[in-house]
């Protein structure tokens, strides 16, 4: 079956009151789009991008799943608003209970405007190589053919 790698956010408490509550919520719902067969620990980090926002929590797990990579992105979009994601005002890459994230679909390349596999701004973040290279260290990213060890060696 397809494995996918998946990015966890979030820098606003939600309905259960942390961010830890978030993360951990988002991965009991991932269990009903496939099974989590890794899952990193939680990292507090600094807020990149637009800075002035509060402290994301990051993570990142990796789902084997039977849904086609599109299928997976729906779940993940509908498991985000089942945790009060907004994407209705507020600022862009900006404060938000619960981001998931698409990063990896086995090898596949995919550039259409609903998704774009991998993620292309995934190999510059460290709050997502980071957890990724915890619990997947060798995963060859399918466009750069470097592993996400390799990766992360190269992000400041
Ligand atoms: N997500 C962003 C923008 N900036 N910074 C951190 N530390 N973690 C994030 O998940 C993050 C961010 C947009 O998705
Ligand atoms: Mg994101
Ligand atoms: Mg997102």
């Amino acid at each position: 079956m397809p494995l996918a790698a998946i990015a966890l956010g979030s820098n606003l408490p939600g309905r259960d009151g942390t961010r830890e509550a978030n993360l951990d919520g988002a991965v009991n719902a991932l269990l009903a789009l496939g099974e989590v067969v890794a899952q990193s620990r939680w990292y507090d980090t600094a807020p990149e991008g637009y800075t002035g926002q509060p402290r994301f929590l990051n993570g990142a797990v990796v789902l084997e799943t039977s849904l086609m990579s599109q299928e997976l992105l729906r779940g993940l979009l509908r498991i985000e608003l089942a945790f009060g994601r907004d994407r209705s005002h507020g600022i862009a890459k900006g404060p938000r209970t619960l981001d998931l994230d698409l990063l990896l679909y086995d090898a596949l390349q995919m550039d259409k405007p609903e998704l774009v596999v991998p993620h292309p701004a995934m190999h510059t973040r460290r709050f997502v190589l980071e957890p990724l290279a915890e619990i997947a260290p060798d995963w060859v990213h399918p466009v750069l053919g470097k592993s996400m060890k390799e990766l992360l060696g190269r992000v400041s």
